[in-house]
């Protein structure tokens, strides 16, 4: 029997997935290794993949000189050094598609949950309150409002959609105005100003860096609310923290950080207008399963030297 072709897990994603991998491949586990960089050499002239959930960095490339391909678990590849994976002649993958709607039902969720104070309104009657103090305060309507949807990609879209089926008023900031009946807005500032709800749905990296900064906040204002679904590195962390704080800001919904899977204290104190989420927008086991896959397609097409599935370089 020939053996199968080495590849390397630089980090883990759902178990079920994973364990397809090993229908078609050697699989190594760099997480699991006692010691990493005698894995990584060991590998060295056999490993011709590579799949991540997180980071991929220039370095490990170096490592693994007969890798042709690099499968990212995930659509946001903003870890995945492309560049130098270019460089060396390395395709590289993503998994867009498969989790859109996930990520989209999954954000009207978290909108739902932040305006309307689900999770406080779960602890509330947990501890007794409704028993004690009678009924919660009133919340915030989420049906008819403003929505500003940050960024109006495949996922951004699905969003929108999903926001029409509860009669909001739709408006997008993305770069370039799209063929869609929703109003565009080239200044994320103006469109702050004018909606109730900011969802931000971008991806990372340097071009959309704190583009939610200070400003955005300020225009969101004290009965705004932002939900962010897109990437910590979007939404300045230590400005959302002091809009919160101050007042300048109503509510947040967060999904992802700025430094997962660690959370800044003061966001987890803010029990009253925050929601807090671990990073678990795509995560059921139907669409990990449905990630899991197009990056086990992925790797079979790129080790085979054909095209792949879902390119990013
Ligand atoms: O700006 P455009 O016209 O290229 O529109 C894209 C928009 N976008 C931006 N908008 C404003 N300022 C920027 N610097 C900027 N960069 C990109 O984000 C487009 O409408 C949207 C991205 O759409 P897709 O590439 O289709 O991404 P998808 O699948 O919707 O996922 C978005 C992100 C992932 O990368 C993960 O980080 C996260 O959602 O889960």
């Amino acid at each position: 029997m020939t053996k199968k072709p080495d590849i390397l897990i630089l980090s883990p994603w759902y178990d079920v997935a994973m364990a397809e991998l090993d229908e078609h491949f050697t699989v190594h586990k760099l997480w699991e290794a006692k010691d990493p960089a005698a894995l990584l050499a060991s590998l060295r002239d056999t490993c011709v993949g590579i799949a991540d959930s997180k980071v991929c960095d220039a370095a490990t490339m170096d490592a693994l000189p007969n890798v042709k391909v690099i499968a990212h678990h995930g659509v946001g590849y903003d870890g995945v050094d492309v560049a130098a994976a270019t460089a060396r002649g390395i395709k590289v993958s993503n998994t867009p598609d498969v989790l859109s709607d996930e990520v989209a039902d999954f954000a009207i969720a978290l909108t739902m949950a932040t305006c309307r104070r689900i999770p406080q309104a779960d602890r509330y009657v947990r501890e007794g309150r409704w028993e004690r103090e009678g009924d919660m305060t009133f919340t915030h309507r989420v049906w008819g409002r403003k929505i500003g949807i940050l960024g109006l990609g495949r996922i951004g879209i699905e969003i929108a959609q999903r926001c029409a089926a509860f009669k909001m008023d739709i408006a997008y900031h993305t770069r370039t105005r799209k063929d869609v009946p929703y109003k565009h807005y080239a200044s994320l500032v103006d469109m702050a100003r004018d909606v109730d709800i900011l969802i931000a749905i971008v991806p990372g990296g340097d071009s959309t860096k704190h583009i939610v900064n200070r400003e955005v906040l300020d225009a969101l204002g004290p009965n705004g609310t932002l939900i962010n679904v897109a990437r910590g590195s979007v939404v300045d962390e230590d400005a959302l923290i002091a809009a919160l704080k101050d007042g300048r800001l109503g509510a947040a919904g967060l999904d992802v950080f700025a430094d997962e899977p660690r959370v800044p204290q003061a966001l987890k104190d803010m029990t009253e207008n925050v929601v807090l989420q671990p990073h678990q927008a795509s995560a059921t086991h139907d669409t990990r399963l449905a990630m899991g896959r197009l990056v086990m397609e992925n790797l079979l097409l790129g080790i085979a030297g054909k095209p792949l599935v879902t390119p990013v370089n």
